[in-house]
């Protein structure tokens, strides 16, 4: 595609066509961005749509409100339903994993997401996200089984976000570097706007991190904090929302952390399709991740909704949050 300045448009369906001999089941990428792009017209319209708020009231037509998480997870199942790639989803919204039903057909591989992560925020009109994770199956269950997700994020063969936000961004990796794509809403078409994803540095000297927690942390994380505050130089942003804070730290560079604390032992974001996902774009992107104690990329999950502590973002300053809570706790 040209735009009518003669410059050349990548649109996320040609990169990915490009992909497709070297990366399998990478072609469920674009099928996430359908979805997205439905996703985003109803995030866009929420305020105006009544699909704020609870599940179970009604709207002035008399009829059900979803909420748009529920919605969201809804267009997602239907999107990769018909891609026939795909064998078993599990999602945030929903307990268990679940298999594509019978009228459909299905494939090799399967899909962890959150359809529409940091909930709280929507009502309030703060940048929300959608993070996925595909693994090729390890079963030979045609329906999938459970350990099919149970694998370590290291396997993963694609993964990325869609931030809704001042715009819609879709960022994937399918193992080759990290690409962003930019919703064109006037042709309804995701471009190509960010090529080869990395983290800047040095980076800026940014830490993310809920610091009203601060009283349950450990001490080897509270001293982290103190040392960023006293000596390090450091600013400090938080948003709230997980595909907000972590886009902000690939663009600009940083430390985004969800710790363990007293009352959250294993800190809040998911591993599956939370943490993983996001593992390895971080690696793709050349910084890391880790719980505190070890590679996220390397965690084998024991259940699907598995919660582990984060930092993530430019390498040395993980593995200075590594150093603090080696050395102190
Ligand atoms: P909500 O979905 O409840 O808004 O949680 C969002 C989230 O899972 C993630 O997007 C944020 O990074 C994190 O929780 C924020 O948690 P705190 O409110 O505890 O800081």
């Amino acid at each position: 595609m040209k735009r009518a300045s003669g410059q050349t448009v990548v649109i996320l369906e040609e990169a990915l066509d490009l992909l497709a001999d070297q990366v399998s089941g990478v072609s469920l990428i674009s099928d996430i961005a359908l979805a997205a792009k439905v996703i985003s017209r109803e995030v866009n319209r929420a305020g105006l749509s009544e699909i704020l708020g609870e599940i179970g009231r009604e709207n002035s037509h008399g009829e059900q409100v979803q909420k748009l998480d529920v919605f969201a997870d809804e267009v997602i199942q239907r999107a990769l339903y018909r891609s026939g790639l795909i064998a078993c989803m599990a999602s945030e919204e929903n307990e268990t994993f679940w298999s594509v039903p019978d009228d459909f057909s299905r494939g090799e591989y399967v899909v962890a997401y959150d359809p529409l992560d940091g909930s709280s925020n929507i009502d309030v009109n703060v940048s929300i996200g959608t993070i996925f994770s595909i693994h090729s199956m390890i079963s030979s269950s045609e329906s999938g089984e459970l350990k099919d997700f149970l694998q370590a994020g290291k396997k993963q063969i694609a993964a990325g976000y869609v931030l809704y936000g001042s715009s819609t961004m879709l960022v994937y990796t399918a193992g080759k570097g990290v690409h962003g794509f930019t919703l064109d809403p006037s042709v309804g078409e995701f471009v190509l706007s960010h090529q080869d994803m990395s983290f800047p540095d040095p980076p800026r000297h940014v830490y993310s991190i809920n610091e009203a927690n601060y009283n349950t942390w450990k001490t080897g994380q509270q001293l982290l904090i103190d040392h960023l505050k006293d000596g390090g130089g450091f600013s400090s942003r938080y948003i709230g929302s997980f595909v907000a804070d972590f886009h902000r730290t690939l663009l600009q560079g940083g430390l985004f952390m969800y710790p363990e604390g007293k009352d959250a032992p294993n800190g809040k974001l998911r591993l599956l399709y939370e943490c993983s996902p996001i593992a390895m774009l971080a690696e793709q992107a050349g910084g890391r991740s880790s719980t505190g104690y070890g590679d996220v990329l390397e965690i084998v999950p024991d259940s699907l909704h598995q919660r582990v502590p984060l930092y993530v973002g430019n390498s040395e300053l993980v593995d200075l949050a590594e150093d603090f809570l080696r050395d102190r706790d």
